[in-house]
């Protein structure tokens, strides 16, 4: 049994997080999480106060233990987002893309646990300056938005620079994962594209099997000329807008280029249209199984692996 610190300080059985993904991590997706023993993260993407207040209703509905929910700072519902968060009083709030400060203080004193991700040494200190309850340290191994550093690299500056508990994002889907987080000094882990393939994750089923059938070379990353760089699986769109990218597409028809791209691979998987976020761990993940089933699998595969090397220090 692998227990740390972060589980005392959120109430929670094991130290794994489901990321918040945009359009992707709904009310059922985090209450199947929670139930399993872990943190389930509602995302508020792009996406209305509102939709997020009734997600909230509808976890608090199938769970009982915490839920927390992430906020996408670059979307233009982030303040909206950032009340009903504070007026629901979920558990914990994460948040990316971003910097939370000018939120930290309401969210503090509504007795909200702030753990924001950070991609960098500086943003770890400013966090932890500003009151957080632990931090997520995210490599750009990770799907989605991105960070400069790997995960290999982020973990041990962050957990030098904080006295706050480090959570792991970015390149982890197994116990092999959990495992090497533990070992940079982390208490914990965050995953998302490994819950892409649960049961109660509602993509469509063209992602998911896009998911289960990945490579080691099969993400891409796209959008740094904007500096919103992106990681998603290599398709046609992301091919189209790379080399429109690179060959001198104005910003504002870039933008629409992409603008739906991420509702199209989730409700329609369409693969000529739609941007298919995952990471570059997406070839491990090998089959559909339930939410708490990962979250306990992963958790027991790192405790023997953690042991057997214990078992070359002489
Ligand atoms: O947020 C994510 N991953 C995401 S958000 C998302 S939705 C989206 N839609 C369209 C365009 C772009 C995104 C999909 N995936 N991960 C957390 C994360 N945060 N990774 C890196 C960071 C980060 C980066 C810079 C956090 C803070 C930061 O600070 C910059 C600053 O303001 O100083």
């Amino acid at each position: 049994m692998i227990k740390s610190v972060i589980c005392d300080i959120l109430g929670i059985k094991y130290p794994v997080f489901q990321g918040g993904m945009a359009w992707i991590a709904d009310g059922g997706l985090a209450a199947a999480v929670s139930n399993g023993g872990g943190l389930g993260i509602i995302a508020a993407g792009n996406a209305p106060g509102e939709y997020v207040r009734e997600q909230i209703k509808l976890a608090r509905s199938k769970t009982s233990s915490p839920i927390g929910v992430n906020i996408m700072l670059m979307s233009p519902f982030a303040d909206d987002v950032a009340k009903v968060v504070a007026e629901e009083k979920v558990e914990v709030v994460t948040t990316g893309a971003g910097n939370p400060s000018k939120y930290m203080n309401d969210w503090k004193d509504a007795g909200i646990k702030v753990i924001p991700v950070v991609a960098s040494v500086a943003m770890a200190k400013l966090m932890t300056r500003l009151g957080a309850t632990a931090l997520i340290a995210e490599g750009g191994e990770s799907g989605g938005h991105v960070g400069e550093l790997t995960t290999m690299v982020l973990v041990p500056q962050v957990c030098d620079a904080t006295t706050l508990p480090v959570i792991a994002a970015g390149g982890i889907a197994d116990g092999r994962g959990v495992a090497a987080a533990f070992m940079l000094g982390a208490v914990g882990v965050q995953m998302g594209t490994r819950f892409l393939s649960a049961v109660e994750c509602n993509i469509h089923p063209v992602y998911k099997e896009k998911i289960l059938k990945a490579t080691d070379l099969c993400t891409m990353v796209t959008g740094k000329r904007l500096g919103h760089p992106v990681r998603s699986l290599r398709t046609p769109f992301s091919r189209e807008y790379s080399k429109a990218e690179y060959g001198g597409m104005p910003d504002d028809e870039l933008e629409a280029l992409a603008s739906g791209a991420l509702r199209i691979a989730v409700q329609e998987g369409d693969g000529e249209k739609g941007c298919f976020l995952a990471g570059q761990i997406a070839s491990v993940v090998k089959k559909e199984q339930p939410a708490a089933e990962i979250v306990k699998e992963v958790v027991e595969e790192a405790e023997p692996i953690l042991r057997r090397a214990l078992t070359w220090v002489v």
